[in-house]
């Protein structure tokens, strides 16, 4: 998904791209020999370059977690923990040295529990730290929206909060097509149907895909987050960040919307939620919790 988000970020001429792999160099420098020469049929001058030197993150404003392996099919994004935390703290350890002013985007699984070591190994404030999870999975069931009423995804808005697996908390109450709530539009039975393939939609990819997860939907909304961080023109996006008594909520990162803007997290936005959302959220929160406390018998 690297590419994916590569790909995006150069068509849109943000900034330049350096892609670090410090495994296998001649995967990353064949991709970006590849994207960059893909610039001038696109329009994009961004300069595409790779490394296997985490040094090269110096001067970056701001880094991607990509790293890391992704599910197999029947996998659940925990079984990912201990593999993908340990790359995520020798990354972070990175980012702190090289880039210590930088915006962090992580995208590794599990995303909540990776944004924490992330916060903690770099020692970052929180606003420039944030996970990308909630603009994908809401990006999905906008999709899952549009094609229930056959009409286009642009208009659909809607917002997926809480963390990123199964219980994740799909909003239809507060989802709308060009502000007509869904709910005037489609069933309650639908909306639940919509609701469940949306928590499933990465597993559903997995498990038709075979080897590797979703990277090209994974990669726009990295894009969608990158962008107003880089250009200051702030959007609220639903994203991973880490709360501190927000939604009742502190010391661990869950999906909440967010604006992000020029300086990260700029605003976490507290939206009024009815008994059973407000419990959905907290058995995903739960959820996060049980990931953060087996990464720390994984440190005892
Ligand atoms: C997904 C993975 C990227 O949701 O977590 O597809």
């Amino acid at each position: 998904m690297a590419t994916a988000a590569a790909t995006f970020l150069a068509e849109r001429n943000l900034a330049d791209l350096v892609l670090i792999d410090v495994v296998n160099y001649g995967l990353a420098a064949g991709k970006a020999v590849d994207l960059a020469a893909a610039g001038p049929l696109r329009g994009s001058s961004a300069r595409i370059h790779a490394t296997d030197r985490i040094e090269a993150l110096a001067g970056a404003r701001v880094v991607v977690n990509t790293a890391g392996v992704p599910r197999k099919p029947g996998m659940d994004r925990m079984d990912l923990l201990k593999t993908n935390a340990a790359i995520a703290r020798r990354l972070a350890r990175g980012v702190a040295t090289h880039a210590p002013d930088a915006m962090v985007v992580n995208v590794a699984n599990p995303l909540d529990v990776i944004c924490q070591v992330f916060l903690q190994t770099t020692g970052f404030p929180r606003e420039r730290v944030v996970g990308m999870a909630g603009a994908l999975d809401s990006a999905r069931l906008r999709t899952f929206i549009a094609d229930a009423l056959d009409c286009d995804p642009r208009d659909v808005a809607a917002l997926v909060l809480g963390g990123h697996g199964d219980r994740m908390v799909p909003l239809v109450r507060t989802a709308t097509v060009a502000g007509v709530p869904v709910s005037e539009l489609l069933s309650a039975e639908a909306l639940e149907h919509l609701v469940r393939r949306t928590r499933q939609a990465g597993a559903e990819v997995v498990g038709l895909l075979k080897t590797g997860s979703a990277f090209t939907s994974t990669g726009a909304a990295v894009c969608a987050m990158v962008e107003p961080l880089l250009t200051g023109r702030a959007r609220m996006v639903p994203a991973s960040a880490y709360l501190q008594g927000e939604y009742g909520l502190r010391d661990l990162f869950l999906g909440v919307p967010v604006l992000l803007g020029r300086h990260g997290v700029e605003r976490i936005v507290e939206l009024a939620l009815t008994d059973a959302e407000r419990g959905a959220l907290q058995r995903s929160a739960d959820e996060v919790r049980k990931g953060l406390d087996a990464l720390e018998s994984l440190n005892a």
